[in-house]
């Protein structure tokens, strides 16, 4: 008898696969040469997160995830589906660029190393990828659509340029967004971020900050993530409220989500940055002393400013007082830099007694501290509070609102004293610019003569074109001196051919933007070019977006909750208000796949302990590699590898190839009918329905053990099993182990169906199998014991017990017999499985 060598079996069947495009969609039906999405019959859109494959190869988790989709895909498509799973590369970035300089190759250079061992690795490991449908992002055909969304976004007023305190990574040289520094660090590198003033594009998701938020309610989405996606939109409900300032025209605005406290406030703060220090430059007495705080405190990061239990500082902005609107009192004006400038108004109204920040400033600065809220526990030490007390409470010392709960009183004190009740948002605009060389060019113009005319197809933007649709692709050109310049700029600013273009307007001599866009970009997209790829004149072909999205089923990860997965959507949002999809939520389920570590720690380069997925294919095989992997635990929970556990994997998969030999080479073998009782069939047909529940709920850990239990069962009821029964079992380990299972099951075929194939029938196209209710039935059941239609009585019993049988235990027992007393019943009834009604 033949053995089980994956190395003979595995390569073969990719290429026959290939071949036969058993995993293009709609296939069959596709004219020859070409699939085509728009017959699709029943669409199922399934997905991975976009992945950016470093030049070292695939990580192991990547490895698993990518199982882990293409498990689910698998039983989609034996379920009938016209499953679509496309594999794609997001190349471009400060990741690949950081790595190109570091090994001194030109990231164009390397991205095609990277790319070729990326789809050389993702081959072995056999996936049921639409190869035909790939993409990667620094091709001039995708970034071409990249830019066109942006031009789409500018036209549509969400792109615009604005000055402001950006964060800089002073290691990587460039701008960062808000979600790429982490503690006042880097995401990337781990450097210090600081603020830098620069004028940069910017994305309005702010714009749809609402609906992001309430949309999520409607999505069926990991908790984690929308949690996530819920806290950094951050909105908070509160007021505007003004203070005017004594003697002067000047107001200064606070932005606070307690009016109720209004009476307590006993002084005012601005952010180092907020204007009204030039407004009122000449007016203020210590004007050095602020100047000198401001210019001292303003380049800190936000994340570093805002640390708990940061010792506070700031000044007194002296020769100034405002005017407390309901006390009429007057307080004075603080800057400082716990108050940040992008935030509410940049502004606040502080009040000690019932905010912490407030009250440790107060504290330090001797401020006067006002209570206002009678709080439930008070928290003095010999009569001084010892801290504020924020919660709800019943106001006390507020005029006329004295005594309302301080709920209710919000919202009659913004009215009352002239406050706009306001909804603030954490989230910010997105930073998209990127002064580096390895992106999608910025496909805008500047026209210095279009500028001093007031030209430009945005009224706040004069002077600034997009570049006109026919000229896209704006090519990123092969430069040699790729390096950031650690200015302000881009080293595309200094290629002249580059930048040097007419206005698409004037005709006149203008400049080309050379920044690049920021490679969440690329992938806040790329979802629905894939199944347009083919499309030359479109970025995406409306009768196939309207088939096949929105998405059916993504997994990626958790880490990308408020980057990736908030912009997707955003832009999903922007296109649907344009009439581009017709949806606007473009995922409508969504997972997170848990991490691996390697015997209990992170795998890491420095640690020596990172699995290469290369060799452990190698020696074991790709379907060893899948049950392993997915045996591990539920795809969104961590798991553990262990080599140890690999081995165990190796015999499962070699019974199975062996029992399924000596089955279906035993001579002669009568198709014994099956009994339909039988033990075995009852197990098979409840492995049927766990193995797919499991797979729906992505349990791959359980489902494994179902197989694992049945193949116990087959192996030890080795005569009663039919060939169809090995069928069934194959199939159910398919999406699992592709490749055996083909093998084993073309062997099937061409046994029990003496079907010299005429055409190849894939084991991954077969239907999945079905499973009679019946069979599920427990074995044993209550039984409800009636005299006269009254219940009396209950006793368990086999659920296939009959009747004869059922009579006799029920008149047997002692509280029947009792109650019946010696008398003959009239009638009996009983109800298979349920019930027996003695009628006296
Ligand atoms: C007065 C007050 C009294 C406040 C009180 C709180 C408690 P969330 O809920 O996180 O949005 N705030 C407003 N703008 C700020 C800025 N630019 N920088 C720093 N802090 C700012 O926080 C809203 C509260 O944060 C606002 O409500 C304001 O302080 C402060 F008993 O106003 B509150
Ligand atoms: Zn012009």
């Amino acid at each position: 008898m033949s053995r089980y060598f994956p190395s003979k079996i595995e390569k073969k069947w990719q290429q026959k696969w290939l071949k036969e495009r058993v995993y293009e969609p709609s296939f069959a039906k596709a004219p020859k040469g070409k699939p085509d999405f728009s017959r699709a019959k029943k669409p199922f859109y399934n997905l991975m997160m976009f992945p950016y494959p470093s030049a070292e190869g695939l990580h192991i988790g990547s490895v698993r995830t990518f199982t882990g989709v293409d498990i689910y895909g698998r039983l989609k498509r034996m379920q009938g589906y016209d499953v679509f799973e496309p594999i794609g590369l997001d190349g471009f970035g400060i990741n690949s660029e950081n790595y190109a300089l570091k090994i001194g190759e030109h990231p164009m250079k390397l991205a095609k190393r990277t790319e070729k061992n990326f789809y050389r690795q993702l081959g072995v490991m056999g996936n049921g990828f639409a190869w035909e449908e790939r993409l990667e992002t620094y091709s001039p055909e995708y970034y071409r659509w990249t830019q066109w969304v942006f031009v789409q976004m500018f036209k549509h007023g969400l792109a615009y340029r604005k000055k402001s305190a950006v964060n800089w990574c002073l290691s990587c040289k460039t701008v960062l967004a808000d979600e790429q520094v982490i503690g006042g660090n880097c995401e990337r590198c781990g450097s210090v971020v600081i603020k830098k003033e620069l004028e940069q594009w910017f994305f309005r998701i702010t714009k749809y900050a609402d609906r992001l938020l309430s949309n999520l309610e409607k999505i069926d989405w990991s908790d984690n993530v929308k949690i996530a996606q819920k806290n950094w939109i951050g909105k908070s409900e509160g007021a505007e409220m003004e203070f005017r300032i004594k003697n002067q025209e000047s107001r200064i605005k606070v932005f606070t989500t307690r009016p109720d406290t209004l009476f307590g406030a006993t002084y005012l703060v601005i952010a180092p940055e907020h204007s009204f220090v030039e407004a009122l430059r000449f007016h203020i007495s210590n004007i050095k002393e602020v100047e000198e705080y401001r210019k001292k405190t303003s380049f800190m990061a936000e994340a570093d400013r805002m640390v708990e239990g940061k010792e506070k500082t700031g000044v007194q902005i002296k020769g100034i007082m405002a005017i407390n609107p309901a006390t009429n009192e007057e307080i004075p004006v603080w800057v400082s830099d716990y108050v940040l400038s992008g935030v509410g108004t940049g502004a606040i109204m502080a009040v000690p007694a019932h905010d912490s920040r407030d009250f440790d400033f107060a504290k330090k600065f001797n401020l006067p501290i006002k209570m206002v809220i009678h709080p439930d526990r008070p928290a003095f030490v010999d009569g001084a509070l010892t801290e504020a007390t924020t919660g709800n409470g019943h106001l006390v010392d507020s005029g006329k609102f004295t005594g309302m709960y301080s709920e209710e009183a919000k919202w009659i004190i913004t009215k009352a004293l002239g406050g706009k009740r306001r909804a603030n948002f954490r989230l910010r605009d997105w930073l998209l610019s990127r002064q580096r060389y390895w992106g999608a060019p910025i496909p805008m113009i500047f026209c210095d003569s279009c500028h001093d005319a007031g030209r430009g197809e945005q009224k706040e933007m004069p002077g600034w074109h997009a570049v006109p649709e026919k000229d896209l692709p704006v090519q990123l050109p092969f430069i040699k001196n790729f390096r950031p310049t650690g200015t302000d700029k881009s080293p595309l600013a200094s290629v002249e051919k580059f930048y040097k273009v007419r206005c698409p307007k004037c005709r006149a001599w203008a400049r080309r933007e050379t920044d690049v866009c920021d490679t969440f970009l690329d992938s806040a997209w790329y979802y629905l070019r894939y199944p347009s790829v083919k499309d030359r004149k479109h970025p995406w072909d409306r009768k196939i977006t309207r088939k096949w999205f929105p998405v059916d089923m993504y997994i990626g990860g958790a880490e990308h909750s408020v980057l990736h997965l908030l912009y997707v959507r955003f832009l999903a949002m922007a296109f649907h208000d344009w009439n581009m999809v017709p949806f606007s939520e473009p995922f409508t389920k969504f997972r997170s796949h848990g991490l691996i570590t390697k015997d209990g720690a992170k795998m890491s380069k420095s640690k020596g302990n990172v699995v290469n997925p290369d060799e452990y294919i190698a020696t074991y095989g790709t379907d060893t590699m899948r049950v392993y992997l997915a045996f591990m635990a539920p795809l969104d929970q961590g798991g553990d590898f262990r080599d140890a556990g690999i081995a165990g994997i190796t015999r499962f998969l070699n019974r199975v190839w062996n029992l399924v030999h000596e089955k279906l080479q035993a001579k002669n073998e009568k198709q014994q009918r099956k009994n339909q009782s039988n033990e075995l069939q009852k197990i098979i047909h409840k492995t049927i329905k766990k193995v797919a529940e499991d797979i729906e709920n992505l349990q791959y850990n359980t489902a494994i053990s179902a197989l694992m239990i049945l193949l116990n069962e087959l192996e030890a009821n080795a005569d009663l099993v039919s060939r169809d029964d090995l069928a069934i079992f194959l199939k159910l380990l398919a999406p699992f182990a592709p490749h055996i299972t083909e093998e084993l099951w073309q062997q099937y075929v061409a046994t029990s169906y003496k079907l010299q194939a005429t055409s190849f029938r894939s084991i991954h196209r077969e239907p999945w199998p079905r499973y009679d209710k019946k069979m599920l039935r427990e074995d044993v059941c209550e039984f409800v014991v009636q005299i006269n239609g009254k219940v009396r009585d209950t006793f368990t019993a086999p659920a296939d017990i009959s009747e004869q049988e059922a009579i006799r235990l029920t008149l047997e027992r002692e509280k029947i017999k009792l109650i019946v007393s010696g008398r003959e019943p009239k009638k009996i009834i009983f109800v298979p499985g349920r019930l027996v009604n003695v009628v006296i």
